[in-house]
C-alpha cells in the first residue's frame, strides 16, 4: 500500500470522505486519490513520488502554472507584515481598481473569500435590486453550495449522483428554477411562465462543471435580451472564465455584457479570494451603503490580496499569456481529436480558449443532455490510464482541462503521447 492509501485511510477518520471537497475524493474514477507533496510550473508531486503534468491547476487558479515566483515573492513580502488586520488595506483598493479597469461594465467590486460567497451575494444583491425572488440557472452548471443553487448542479455534485442536495428545505429551492444550457426557448418559458418575479438568470458563461460545453451562437446574446425584455439581471458566474478567457473575462470575449460579475479562481492567485461586481447602482446597494447585507471576516485579507494583485498585474503586462495558453489547448484537442479518430474511439473534444475536455460519446456535445450521456465509465479507465502515464486530469468528467502558461512543447508532447496509449487501449 503507497503512501497516498495510507493518508487516505487516515483521512477519511477524520474528514468526511477524506477531503475538504467531494471531488478530491476521486469517487467517480473509483480510485484512492494521489496526496500531493508540492506543485511547481506544470507539475505537481504526489507522497509516493510521482511526478504529473498537471492540468487541474487548482480547479483554475493557477494559470500562470504552479509556484510562480512573481506571487510566491508577493506573498513572502506581504507575510511579514502581518496575515490579517480586519481592516481596511492599499492592496484592497488597488485589487478592485485593477479588475474595474480591466473587466468591462463593472464600477464597483466587493472582495469575498471563495467563489461560492461571490455567487451567493450576487444572488441575493439580483433579489435585492430587483424586489423579485425567483432566479433561473442551468442544468449542469455549478455554482458552489449555498443553498439555493444546489439544484440540478453539476461538477462532483453531479459526479457524485446528486445533482440537489440533502439539507436543503423545499421552501428555499421552491424559486430556484432550472433551464437548459444552450436552450433559450427553455429560459423564455420560464420567464413567460412567471412575469415579474425572475431576479436573475445566472449562467456560466462557458459551461465547465459539466465537462466544457461552449455557449452556442448567439446564447449569451439571447440571454441579455431576454434579461432586457423581462426586466430580469443577467448575471455572468466566471469563477472559471474571469480572466481565463482574457482580462476582460467571458463579457469581452463574447461582447456581451452582464449585470453582476463573479469571480473566483485566477483571482486570488491560489489564495481564497472571491469577487462579485457590478454598476455602481447596484453594487451602492450592498452594506453598509445600502439594504443587501454582506460580510466576510477575511474579506480582503492584505496576503490573499498580495497573490491576487501579483497574478492580475502579471497578465495585465504580459497579454501575450492568453494567446500562448489558448493555442496550446486548441492544439492539444486537434491532436486529441485525430489521435481517437485514428484509434475509431467515439470522441467528442471541446476547447475554449485555454480550457477543454474529452468526453467519449458519438458526435457532438452541445448540451448537459450530451456532456451527461457520455462514457462515464470510459471516462474513469481514461482518468487512471493518464495517471499512469504521468498526466494528472479532474478526476470527474463534469469538470475542465485547464492550461498554464508553464505547459510547453514537452508537455504538450507527453500529454499526447499518453492520451494515443491509453485511447489505443480502448479500441
Ligand atoms: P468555490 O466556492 O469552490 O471557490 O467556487 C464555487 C464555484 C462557483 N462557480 C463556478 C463556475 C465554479 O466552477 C465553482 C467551483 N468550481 C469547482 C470545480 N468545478 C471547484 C472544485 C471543488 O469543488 O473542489
Amino acid at each position: 500500500m503507497g503512501v497516498s492509501e495510507k493518508l487516505f485511510e487516515a483521512a477519511q477518520r477524520v474528514l468526511p470522505g477524506g477531503v475538504n471537497s467531494p471531488v478530491r475524493a476521486y469517487r467517480a474514477v473509483k480510485m484512492a486519490p494521489r496526496f500531493l507533496t508540492r506543485a511547481d510550473g506544470a507539475y505537481v508531486y504526489d507522497e509516493d513520488g510521482g511526478r504529473y503534468i498537471d492540468y487541474v491547476c487548482s480547479w483554475g487558479p493557477m494559470i500562470l502554472g504552479h509556484n510562480h515566483p512573481v506571487i510566491r515573492e508577493a506573498v513572502e513580502r506581504a507575510v511579514k507584515d502581518g496575515l490579517s488586520f480586519g481592516a481596511p488595506t492599499r492592496r484592497e483598493v488597488e485589487m478592485a481598481e485593477l479588475m474595474v479597469e480591466l473587466v468591462p461594465h463593472i464600477e464597483m467590486v466587493r472582495m469575498v473569500n471563495s467563489g461560492t460567497e461571490a455567487v451567493m451575494s450576487a444572488v441575493r444583491l439580483a433579489r435585492g435590486a430587483t424586489g423579485r425572488d425567483k432566479i433561473i440557472k442551468f442544468e449542469g452548471c455549478y455554482h458552489g453550495h449555498s443553498d439555493c443553487l444546489l439544484v440540478n448542479a453539476g461538477s462532483s455534485a453531479l459526479a457524485g449522483g446528486r445533482p440537489s442536495s440533502a439539507g436543503v428545505p423545499e421552501d428555499i429551492v421552491k424559486h430556484t428554477l432550472t433551464a437548459q444550457f444552450n436552450d433559450l426557448g427553455s429560459v423564455e418559458a420560464l420567464l413567460a411562465r412567471y412575469p415579474g418575479e425572475v431576479a436573475c438568470v445566472l449562467v456560466e458563461p462557458v459551461a465547465a462543471n459539466m465537462g466544457v460545453v461552449p455557449p452556442a451562437e448567439g446564447f449569451l446574446q439571447g440571454l441579455r435580451g431576454l434579461c432586457d425584455q423581462y426586466g430580469a439581471l443577467l448575471v455572468f458566474d466566471e469563477v472559471i472564465t474571469g480572466f481565463r478567457l482574457g482580462t476582460g473575462g467571458a463579457q469581452a470575449y463574447y461582447g456581451v455584457r452582464a449585470d453582476l460579475v463573479t469571480f473566483g479562481k485566477i483571482i486570488g492567485g491560489g489564495m481564497p479570494v472571491g469577487a462579485y461586481a457590478g454598476s455602481r447602482a447596484l453594487m451602492e446597494q450592498v452594506a453598509p451603503c445600502g439594504g443587501v447585507y454582506q460580510a466576510g471576516t477575511l474579506s480582503g485579507n492584505p496576503v490573499a490580496m498580495a497573490a491576487g494583485l501579483a497574478q492580475l498585474r502579471y497578465l495585465k503586462e504580459h497579454p501575450e499569456v492568453y494567446p500562448q495558453i489558448d493555442g496550446y489547448a486548441e492544439r492539444l484537442a486537434a491532436g486529441m481529436r485525430e489521435i481517437a479518430d485514428r484509434a475509431g474511439v467515439p470522441a467528442a473534444v471541446n476547447q475554449t480558449a485555454s480550457l477543454l475536455s474529452p468526453f467519449f460519446a458519438e458526435g457532438t456535445v452541445e448540451t448537459f443532455a450530451g456532456a451527461s450521456g457520455s462514457d462515464l465509465d470510459r471516462y474513469a479507465s481514461y482518468f487512471a490510464g493518464m495517471l499512469q502515464n504521468g498526466v494528472a486530469l479532474a478526476p470527474a468528467q463534469f469538470e475542465a482541462m485547464f492550461v498554464s502558461a508553464a505547459h510547453g512543447e514537452e508537455e504538450f508532447e507527453r500529454t499526447l503521447e499518453a492520451f494515443e496509449r491509453v485511447v489505443r487501449s480502448f479500441s
